[in-house]
């Protein structure tokens, strides 16, 4: 069936997609065993991308909406697995999936079958205030996610809407557990609940959290201030004045680069260090540090283990919250269900912000980073308990199949499978990263990097940009050694394309 596609493709569209090593791991393919029954056997395009139907649909949303962020429509009904199908019937291998937010592929037949049950279903129907009303099982569902996968040493969960939504709440316990630690206990002044209503200290008292440069923790208005990865994101915005500190840009392979890079750290965290003294000085004492653990949209920029206990050391002598941002590496994707958990933490950090895998966002929190009074953490929804039904499922999943161990395995094998295209093609591309299957590769400049990724599309692969220069990876969990052949097969085929100049 695969094939009949592909010939049909050459001829209609004159794609060249057949070639020797492309052959070869389709036959392999067709004896692996897929964790997602039902896949396609790879991808197969039949129409330019985006296909006149999906090209049509833009054309309808851009009458009532900016729509020029869209690439294609989906087709939901027949997207499978690792396999993204669009409204043309074109079918991709998503390697991006949804901006790194699909953990067991398309359709997973246990989450299809998550509402079949009426109990679970009128849970979805009837979305409660969480914060006033919650199911009688609410609570039983929390203590199920924190026994499951809260980082070591945070007892506290809130859920919310979304990555962004996570990391506002997180920096208001940063700023409510300051001020609380400063008074001494828990009650307000008059003066303070009058200041307030006017935006002025000592009701809105001046303090601030820093972030890093090409950091990214979302667009709402608090956290777009500590957002630092693209202009476009944050042009024409108010902002508040917070302090940025410069994260470690590590030479690659590192092996090689050992001392430069351990410098590289202690260059950052002196910069980290002498800003909260100049900011202690101006009287806006920061009582937070924000921080992914591998800066995904501002270039895939991994640090050390060793940088982030340096980090953790001197948010401590500082008095401010670590809070670690696992939106995009929350959920297993680096190999353990958190990517913090590599660092080897003297401390729990205080806070870790999640979303995307999680299917809801939210944050976990020690017993310190609790509130005093009720309200203060609060919105109408607060979660979903029909998203918390799907991510229970999600994890009974995760670990029953042991996808973690797929995902270092899968992961080592496209690190490898990238490193050696880096070699062959060289010096188009460099400083293949990653861990698990969260991992990218640096192209030599956007003008490459944004033809490879529009060649692979073309091909039937969607694969995702990040920083200037990177071609990143964000499968699902269930991506697999064959799906990885199919990648670094079309990888080759586009590369040899650009090289030869067709
Ligand atoms: O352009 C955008 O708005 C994008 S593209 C990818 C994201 C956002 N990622 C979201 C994200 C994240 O990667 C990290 C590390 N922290 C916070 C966020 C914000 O999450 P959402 O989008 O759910 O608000």
């Amino acid at each position: 069936m695969l094939s009949r596609c592909i010939r049909g493709l050459n001829r209609n569209y004159g794609v060249l997609v057949v070639q020797s090593e492309w052959s070869v791991s389709l036959r392999q393919v067709r004896f692996t065993c897929s964790l997602v029954p039902g896949e396609p056997k790879g991808p197969c395009i039949k129409t330019p991308v985006p296909g006149p139907k999906s090209k049509h649909l833009i054309e309808e949303l851009q009458k009532i909406q900016q729509a020029g962020s869209v690439q294609i429509f989906v087709n939901y009904d027949k997207s499978i697995g690792n396999y993204l199908v669009d409204v043309d019937d074109n079918i991709f291998l998503d390697t991006y999936t949804q901006i790194s937010t699909i953990p067991l592929g398309y359709n997973h037949p246990d989450l299809l079958r998550s509402f079949d049950n009426e109990h679970n279903l009128k849970s979805l129907i009837n979305r409660p205030a969480l914060g006033v009303f919650p199911g009688e099982d609410w609570t039983q569902r929390m203590l199920n996610i924190i026994k499951m996968v809260a980082p070591h040493g945070l007892t506290q969960l809130n859920t919310m809407m979304c990555g962004a939504c996570a990391n506002e709440n997180a920096f208001k316990h940063a700023f409510m557990i300051y001020q609380r630690k400063q008074r001494g206990h828990d009650n307000f002044t008059e003066e303070e609940e009058m200041s307030c209503g006017l935006n002025r200290p000592p009701g809105s008292p001046k303090l601030a959290i820093l972030s890093f440069f090409n950091g990214f923790h979302g667009r709402t208005l608090g956290t777009l201030s500590t957002t630092r990865s693209k202009f476009i994101q944050k042009i024409d915005i108010p902002a508040f004045d917070w302090p940025a500190a410069h994260f470690p840009a590590y030479k690659y392979p590192l092996e090689d680069n050992e001392r430069e890079n351990r410098d590289e750290d202690s260059k950052c965290l002196a910069q980290v260090e002498e800003l909260f003294t100049e900011w202690r000085k101006k009287n806006v004492p920061i009582v937070g540090v924000i921080i992914e653990p591998i800066q995904s949209e501002g270039g895939d920029n991994h640090a050390s283990s060793e940088f982030f206990q340096r980090l953790q050391r001197v948010c401590k002598k500082n008095d401010a919250a670590l809070i670690i941002d696992e939106v995009q590496t929350g959920g297993g994707p680096t190999g353990k269900f958190w990517c913090h958990e590599y660092f080897d933490l003297e401390l729990p950090p205080d806070i870790v912000t999640f979303s995307k895998k999680m299917q809801l966002g939210g944050f976990f929190y020690t017993d310190e980073f609790r509130v005093g009074q009720p309200f203060r953490t609060f919105n109408t929804w607060m979660g979903d308990p029909g998203k918390v039904i799907l991510l229970e499922n999600i994890l009974q999943v995760i670990f029953k199949e042991n996808l973690l161990k797929n995902v270092r395995e899968t992961g080592k094998y496209l690190l490898d499978g990238l490193k050696e295209l880096e070699k062959e093609f060289s010096p188009l591309l460099h400083s293949s990263r990653g861990r698990g299957t969260f991992v990218a590769i640096t192209a030599e400049s956007e003008k490459l990097r944004d033809d490879i990724l529009k060649r692979l599309k073309e091909k039937g692969v969607y694969g995702g940009s990040c920083g200037k220069f990177a071609i990143r990876l964000r499968t699902a969990l269930v991506f697999q050694r064959h799906h990885a052949d199919i990648f670094l097969d079309l990888c080759r085929h586009v590369l040899k394309d650009i090289k030869c100049g067709s």
